[in-house]
């Protein structure tokens, strides 16, 4: 007898997995993104790095010590540490951010209705990217309710301790908003030691296409890239709708020290004394309408 090939199921999200989220402030979704979807993304994201792709709207931004108009274009993608905004330059990068696969999973945790807040790639070149501190993404978002927004980072490359995977400390979103400690560069901004347990840490090692679906007050951080491997990976915070944006007073009721300083992310520390403008000044409020998947 024949046998029918049945074609890969797409992950869906149980009540176990909606509740380990919950539990643990994380849960990975294995096989989110189809391979051919992947490959259009590192694709998209080296014409985007070298030009050929016009980054008409996408921000770049290199490791600390390059400077992208010194290299050459095909130089560029091994030291850039970021993109940002760029789901209006490639069609690859938007089915991404907006797969009816991934929207489907997120109504499980989030409830219907969410607008994208930040779309970034995240290059972590080979033996040039540095390390992202350890953090909660929520110090960076001036919204009243952080629990409103979620993180989802997705591999494209195979993602492990030698190159900079994702390292998470379970629980930890359930401790609430903790002292952050202002770094010139916000992207350096990190939790006061004193409020972290590195030793509880789990490296979160994914496959291409798989997804870390994270909380945003969850502690995490990414090693430096010593190794000779790629660590490409996308992430994407959606907030809910409704979310409120608020102002640095409002943030400071959440991230404070013990005297009640600020003590987020959204500003640099040589300008926090100016209480000046917001890093990330208030959401893109772009309204998700799910696209259908890549298969
Ligand atoms: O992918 C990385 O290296 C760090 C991602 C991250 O935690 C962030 O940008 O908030």
């Amino acid at each position: 007898m024949d046998t029918i090939a049945t074609p890969a199921a797409a992950p869906t999200l149980g009540a176990d997995q909606v509740a380990a989220y919950r539990r643990d402030g994380y849960v990975v979704v294995a096989g989110l993104v189809a391979p051919r979807l992947v490959a259009a993304a590192i694709e998209a994201i080296s014409g985007l790095a070298s030009g050929r792709i016009p980054a008409r709207a996408t921000e770049i931004a290199f490791e600390p010590g390059f400077d992208g108009a010194k290299l050459r274009p095909e130089d560029r993608e091994a030291h850039i540490r970021k993109f940002s905004r760029f789901i209006e330059d490639s069609e690859a990068l938007r089915a991404v951010a907006l797969s009816r696969r991934l929207h489907r999973i997120l109504d499980r945790i989030m409830g219907e209705g969410r607008e994208l807040l930040q779309d970034m790639a995240l290059i972590k070149p080979p033996r040039v990217g540095g390390a992202k501190p350890w953090h909660q993404d929520a110090a960076y978002f001036r919204v009243r309710d952080p629990g409103l927004v979620v993180g989802v980072w997705i591999a494209l490359d195979p993602a492990r301790r030698e190159n900079g995977c994702m390292e998470v400390i379970p629980r930890s979103h359930a401790e609430g908003p903790v002292p952050h400690i202002p770094a010139e560069d916000v992207n350096l901004c990190t939790i006061r030691p004193d409020r972290l347990r590195p030793a509880e840490r789990v490296h979160v090692e994914l496959e291409p296409g798989d997804a870390l679906i994270f909380h945003p007050l969850l502690h995490h951080y990414t090693a430096p890239n010593n190794s000779d491997l790629r660590r490409r990976a996308l992430q994407f915070h959606f907030n809910q709708t409704g979310t409120v944006w608020t102002d640095l007073e409002t943030h400071r009721g959440l991230f404070h020290d013990e005297h009640g300083a600020y003590a987020g992310c959204t500003v640099p520390k040589s300008k926090l004394a100016a209480g000046a403008a917001p890093y990330w000044p208030d959401g893109r409020k772009m309204p998700v309408v799910p696209v259908d998947d890549w298969t």
